[in-house]
């Protein structure tokens, strides 16, 4: 199962195309590309590199609540959008600290910039957590996910429960071919700090098994993918466990795949390592909403990866 995510970035480091990006970092970049995950197998979280399982929890229960703040995913340890609501507060009137222009890129070559950096990012994140005030106006990340599959808005000021809706036409009508739930609001995106990655998704029923096909128009093969691939899985299983269904396929389909050129090392280091057994997912059976599951009713056993391996992100 793993194979699939591993053939990936053999073929990215063998047949990318050298293309610039919009941060600056450059990539080996292929384009149009599908991975299949039988979740039957076992749970895709992969097992070449450890993959921290908790910060994908946070983040989809996050994503489930329709919360688009950071401050859910901090009182969670969760710092994966940092930069990205930080981003946004350095440019605000509110900031009155150092120059934090393009903090992404400087960080990684300016050792003293990245110290000062460090710094003022901590101080974000602990009056996010410890100032409700300051986290509502600086925490929140705009129309970002939670907020189009929870809450998109209708030209009469109304709502759509995007995920709400599924769920019940999968309960009522499974052989639909509209089950869909989409991310990419056209009159969002500007107004968003990273438009979406993971932009529609589609639910399929065969056979008393729910599969779930993703399109992500963008993807950092070697950071973001373990992720969404986790992610995607994760939300397939709570549904088929919501809807009564056993699951079927996940199938990733990828628009823009790349490896960032400061990712190609660990890219090699990884493929040198053996695919170990897939972990096995639990849900706590005595839940059946989605939206009533917490950190704690989701637990995968048997998870036996090989060690992490760093890389820098590129903002
Ligand atoms: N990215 C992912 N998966 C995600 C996510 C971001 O791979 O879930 F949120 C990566 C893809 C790309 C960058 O490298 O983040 C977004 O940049 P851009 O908007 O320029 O595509």
């Amino acid at each position: 199962m793993e194979q699939a995510y591993l053939d990936l970035g053999r073929k990215l480091l063998e047949e990318g195309h050298d293309k610039g990006d919009r941060t600056g970092t450059g990539t080996k970049s292929l384009f149009g590309y599908q991975m299949r995950f039988d979740l039957n197998e076992g749970f895709p979280l992969l097992t070449t590199k450890r993959v921290p399982f908790g910060l994908i929890k946070s983040e989809l229960l996050w994503f489930l609540k329709g919360d688009t703040n950071i401050r859910y995913l901090l009182q969670h340890n969760n710092h994966i959008w940092d930069e990205w609501a930080f981003e946004r507060y350095v440019k605000s009137a509110d900031y009155t600290g150092p120059d934090m222009t393009d903090f992404g890129r400087r960080s990684l070559v300016d050792e003293k910039f990245n110290e000062e950096y460090q710094k003022q990012m901590k101080a974000f994140c602990e009056k996010i957590v410890a100032d409700e005030k300051f986290a509502q106006k600086h925490g929140d990340l705009g129309h970002i996910y939670g907020y189009q599959w929870r809450h998109w808005e209708k030209q009469d000021g109304t709502f759509i429960d995007q995920i709400k809706d599924v769920i019940e036409m999968i309960k009522t009508n499974p052989n639909s071919r509209r089950l869909i739930v989409t991310a990419w609001n056209p009159e969002d995106v500007p107004s968003m700090a990273l438009p979406p990655c993971h932009t529609m998704f589609q639910f399929y029923v065969y056979d008393g098994k729910l599969s779930c096909q993703l399109y992500q128009r963008s993807a950092d093969v070697f950071l973001g993918v373990p992720f969404n691939i986790a992610s995607y899985a994760l939300l397939t299983h709570l549904i088929a466990h919501e809807t009564g269904l056993g699951v079927g396929e996940f199938v990733h389909t990828l628009g823009d795949a790349h490896l960032y050129q400061n990712h190609i090392e660990q890219m090699n280091e990884q493929l040198t390592r053996d695919v170990r057994p897939a972990p096995k997912l639990v849900l706590n059976q005595t839940k059946s909403s989605v939206f009533d599951f917490e950190m704690e009713d989701i637990q995968v056993e048997n998870y036996h990866p090989h060690p992490t391996i760093k890389a820098p992100i590129a903002v």
